[in-house]
């Protein structure tokens, strides 16, 4: 499979990467297991179901497309998701440290909805039915009580 074409993200993700980092490693469109360093990585999962842990430090962890489980660790993480990236998961995202973004999408093309065992699911993207225009990200740890403090959460772009 080809991978998709990537300018304009590459585009948006250089003005956020500016920051320090430490760290890069990028995954394949098979299934990969990443593990960050104790500094700040930029991990990229590609296609597959990916396992992300970004460990210490202030981690930038892309998605893509497909499953992925993401895991900051400790450090102020950003989780990078766009449309089409699939049924995702964070396991510690942590409000006032962490954030999400969601490349592309507005925040009014974001809802939330009780997921599987009550655990929160952001659902972001269109609604016109095809699988590149949206995604799910389930934010392990919340509930619906929690939807309010979610704008403290994700960022847009
Ligand atoms: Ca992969
Ligand atoms: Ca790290």
């Amino acid at each position: 499979m080809q991978p998709a074409p990537n300018q304009p993200m590459g585009f948006c993700l250089g003005l956020i990467f500016r920051r320090t980092t430490m760290g890069s490693r990028t995954g394949s469109d098979a299934h990969d297991v990443i593990f960050g360093s104790a500094g700040a990585d930029l991990l990229s999962g590609m296609g597959g179901n990916d396992m992300l842990f970004g460990g210490a430090g202030a981690d930038t962890i892309i998605s893509g497309t497909n499953i992925d489980v993401l895991i900051g660790g400790a450090g102020a993480d950003t989780f990078i998701f766009q449309r089409g990236d699939g049924a995702d998961l964070i396991a510690d995202a942590r409000i006032g440290i962490d954030h999400v973004l969601i490349i592309g999408v507005e925040q009014d093309e974001v809802s939330f909805h009780a997921g599987e065992d009550g655990t929160l699911q952001a659902w972001y993207g269109g609604t016109d039915g095809s699988a590149a225009d949206h995604g799910t990200i389930t934010l392990s740890g919340y509930t619906m009580n929690d939807v309010g403090a979610m704008r403290d959460l994700f960022i847009f772009g």
